[in-house]
């Protein structure tokens, strides 16, 4: 839509345009639906023409390119993004009032792109937005699933989990790329470097178009959709086997049907090596061709061409790479690895060992052979170097091989990608130290410097900007526009956090955003909580190490002594959590039970008289968490020290104000840095700690024996009474804690007790909570998702930016 002004009159007759040419509707007849269309189309258009732009300065000035590739991509609504980034917001908001159309119904008619877990694919979603914004030429490459991240339903306390449908209605922001095609083998045999795939799949391109803030660059997000190679078998079908004319259909389309539905423990699954390859093989094809197009030959291929591996899961296309290189473009196979290795870059995630990738040998032999052979060529030569400077260690080489003999011979993918690339990054300090003493210490040694820290970021112009607009208008107020453009700029709030006026309108925000959020708990729980009330949120997905658990157990800890002294001051909560467990997770699902199971009993409990609320808010989504962190008051961070690689849900939640209680964990220990030791609650053991005390083979009944309190708290649960009807209900989960407390839950009870009367006792000094909240908020600049970008594009990529 060249040309078209972004006036709120323009805008209306274009939206009204749009309404008859695009969605085939009368005004008089519009429902939401075919406005959210409309308008959609509208401000996808406006980001058209910068996009075009953008990749066509980026092939003219020969640029070079970043390619993002993921599994997983939690992108959420794009209609704010997008509105915000392109600056239109109030010109659209107020065309649409024009037309009686509100543009908040209509944020809410859209559905939520789910395509990934948690934290790993939200960062791949921020990483996005900040490339174009600071002017990288960037792809973002992974798959279209038809199906995201499952829709999570609470059936009597129980999760249960329903397909996601989130293309029901179509999706507007994308364009699809029929003409963008690749063919994808799979199995078959492999000799001489030939390979002879058996079976094709075709995967096609749909792209969206990324805006960065105020539209300094639009990139693209290519995501593959599987396609078999004939539609059908049109002789089958005719002879009357109509199933069987669609098997090979089925077959190729399950691989961009559902995301997959694990969140760091991957289940060793075919389905999933398939849609490995598949993306990552598509990607390469793709980038492969954009290349020679642009610059005529290969070989400038690793000058302009910059790859990220997003955690493991696309590491299948170092070898992809190698094939390509060497089978297809005859390139020698150790220029093809100098070039591999210049050109990847590996980000490690996790070190939890059940969630390092490693497939079986057997299992890659028979779906990529040649893959199997080239990785087997890639771990000789690594072997050979590492035997000549270090002969004799035997236990060496074995740890450091791409092979796991040890388990039944799996193909380490971590190896892979460490030694296919050139940086391979933690996501925050503690994270980045613990990967070079643990799980890379001997790869390490050998490659001393290549392992770098670049600690995780968030997107500000959604965390902030869309979720929380009061109270970005007031920080622009205070320190001026430029804290849209530079976040470290924030850091000029300071000296505003002693000052009354403003923090009381800074108190005014959250209690308007905590009245929203109550409202939406009331509609959906149907439980009315006080907007009066220390608001304490526990969101992230379900697992053991990020200890929900903890939380409520302290809960009904104070629980306990409320009743034991209803008298006493007690600081009102309301205590929420949200978040999915695994379908296959079944001790996190039995924490969700817990929680309502908890949630229930106090609820209800008429001598607390409203002053402690325990609540699961069903469905965590983006959006949910849009609504939920500007309405926090206390960050629930309480992983065991030494196994959240990060977080990033810790930092959107300091961004908006609200306090943290936290281990000494992941990038906590950053954001205690930034905003000052006084301003967070840190309690429980370091990552040292916990090791020392693993080690020292540490024994949950010391800790119990110690804790009259924990001890009442693991009785009443054990006998039944939060679940009366089923009495036996946690027993087992009690057992685990007494006998085999793995995420030495009951250590840190007693400190995390302790500090959360900390907490209370810091809620009921108004004027002290709001100066740390302020500099909580004041303190967060450097988690900007622009400031990691940066860091990947200057010591990782090597490439400008803005
Ligand atoms: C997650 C970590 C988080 C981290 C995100 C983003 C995986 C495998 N890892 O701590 O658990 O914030 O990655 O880096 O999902």
């Amino acid at each position: 839509m060249t040309g078209v002004e972004k006036t709120p009159a323009a805008l209306r007759a274009a939206i009204l345009a749009k309404l008859s040419s695009h969605v085939g509707r009368r005004r008089s007849i519009a429902t939401p639906r075919d406005w959210l269309l409309a308008t959609a189309i509208v401000v996808r258009d406006l980001a058209v023409d910068r996009w075009l732009d953008s990749l066509e300065g980026t092939f003219r000035q020969g640029e070079k390119r970043v390619y993002y590739l993921s599994l997983e991509f939690l992108i959420g609504r794009l209609l704010f993004d997008n509105l915000n980034n392109l600056g239109i917001m109030d010109a659209v908001r107020e065309a649409l009032a024009g037309l009686d159309v509100d543009l908040d119904h209509l944020r809410a008619l859209e559905p939520d792109a789910a395509l990934g877990n948690g934290g790993l694919g939200r960062l791949a979603a921020c990483f996005m937005e900040s490339m174009a914004t600071l002017g990288i030429p960037a792809y973002g490459y992974g798959i279209r699933y038809e199906h995201g991240l499952f829709r999570q339903v609470i059936n009597n306390g129980v999760q249960e989990e329903y397909p996601e449908d989130w293309l029901a209605f179509g999706n507007p922001w994308e364009f699809a790329r029929p003409d963008v095609h690749y063919e994808i083998g799979f199995g078959g045999t492999a000799e001489g470097g030939v390979w002879h795939p058996a079976e094709l799949v075709v995967a096609v391109a749909y792209d969206t178009p990324v805006v960065g803030w105020r539209a300094a660059r639009v990139n693209t997000l290519r995501l593959w959709s599987a396609r078999p190679v004939d539609p059908l078998r049109l002789e089958l079908f005719n002879s009357g086997d109509h199933a069987g004319a669609l098997a090979a259909r089925i077959r190729a389309e399950a691989i961009s049907k559902v995301l997959y539905p694990s969140d760091a423990t991957p289940v060793g699954e075919e389905l999933r090596l398939r849609q490995e390859y598949f993306f990552a093989a598509a990607s390469l094809q793709d980038l492969v061709r954009r290349h020679v197009k642009a610059f005529g030959d290969i070989a400038s291929l690793a000058d302009k061409t910059a790859i990220q591996l997003n955690d493991t899961h696309p590491a299948i296309a170092v070898a992809e790479m190698m094939r390509i290189l060497v089978d297809h473009h005859r390139v020698a196979w150790s220029d093809a690895w100098a070039m591999t290795r210049a050109i990847f870059s590996y980000t490690n995630h996790t070190l939890l060992p059940e969630a390092l990738e490693t497939w079986p040998v057997a299992l890659m032999e028979r779906l990529l052979p040649r893959h199997m052979q080239i990785i087997y060529l890639i771990n000789e030569e690594h072997l050979g170097a590492l035997r000549a400077a270090h002969p004799g260690d035997d236990q060496l080489a074995l740890r450091v091989s791409m092979i796991d003999e040890l388990h039944g011979r799996r193909v380490r993918m971590s190896h892979l990608a460490f030694l296919g690339s050139h940086r391979v990054n933690g996501v925050s300090a503690l994270h980045t130290d613990l990967m070079r003493e643990t799980v890379f210490r001997d790869l390490n040694g050998l490659r001393p410097g290549q392992i770098v820290n670049v600690t995780n970021g968030i997107a500000f112009r959604r965390w902030l900007h869309e979720a929380n607009p009061q109270l970005t208008a007031l920080l622009t107020e205070a320190v001026g526009a430029r804290v849209l453009d530079q976040e470290e700029s924030l850091s000029a709030l300071r000296p505003f956090a002693d000052d009354t006026a403003f923090q009381a309108r800074f108190a005014a925000i959250r209690r308007a955003n905590k009245t929203a959020l109550a409202q939406l708990i009331r509609r959906d729980l149907d439980i009315r909580v006080d907007p009066a009330a220390l608001f304490d949120v526990h969101i992230k997905r379900m697992h053991e190490y990020k200890r929900q658990l903890l939380n409520i157990l302290e809960t009904i800890a104070l629980y306990h002594a409320m009743r034991a002294r209803p008298d006493e001051d007690w600081t009102p909560r309301v205590k929420l959590f949200a978040g999915k467990a695994a379908a296959s997770y079944h001790r996190a699902k039995l924490i969700i039970r817990l929680a309502g199971d908890v949630g229930r009993v106090i609820n209800a409990d008429t001598a607390l008289r409203d002053r402690l609320k325990l609540m699961f808010l069903p469905n965590y989504s983006v959006s949910l968490a849009e609504a939920i962190i500007p309405a926090s008051d206390l960050s629930e961070q309480i992983s065991t020290a030494g196994m959240e690689a990060s977080g990033t849900g810790n930092m959107k939640l300091a961004l908006n104000g609200a306090l943290t209680v936290g281990t000494l964990d992941g990038a906590n220990i950053e954001i205690r840095d930034h905003v000052g030791p006084d301003n967070i609650f840190i309690f429980g053991m370091n990552a040292a700690e916990v090791a020392a005390r693993a080690a020292g083979g540490f024994a949950a009944a010391d800790a119990i024996a110690a804790s009259p309190m924990l001890a009442e708290v693991l009785d009443a649960l054990a006998a039944g009474a939060f679940s009366p009807e089923e009495p036996g209900r946690y027993a087992g989960l009690v057992d685990m804690l007494r006998h085999d407390d793995r995420f030495m839950v009951c250590a840190d009870f007693d400190s995390y007790y302790a500090t959360q009367r900390r907490i209370d006792a810091l809620w009921a000094s108004p004027a002290a909570w709001w100066r740390a909240s302020v500099l909580n908020t004041a303190g967060m600049g450097w988690f900007s998702s622009d400031r990691a970008i940066r860091e990947y594009a200057g010591q990782i990529w090597h490439v400008p930016s803005c």
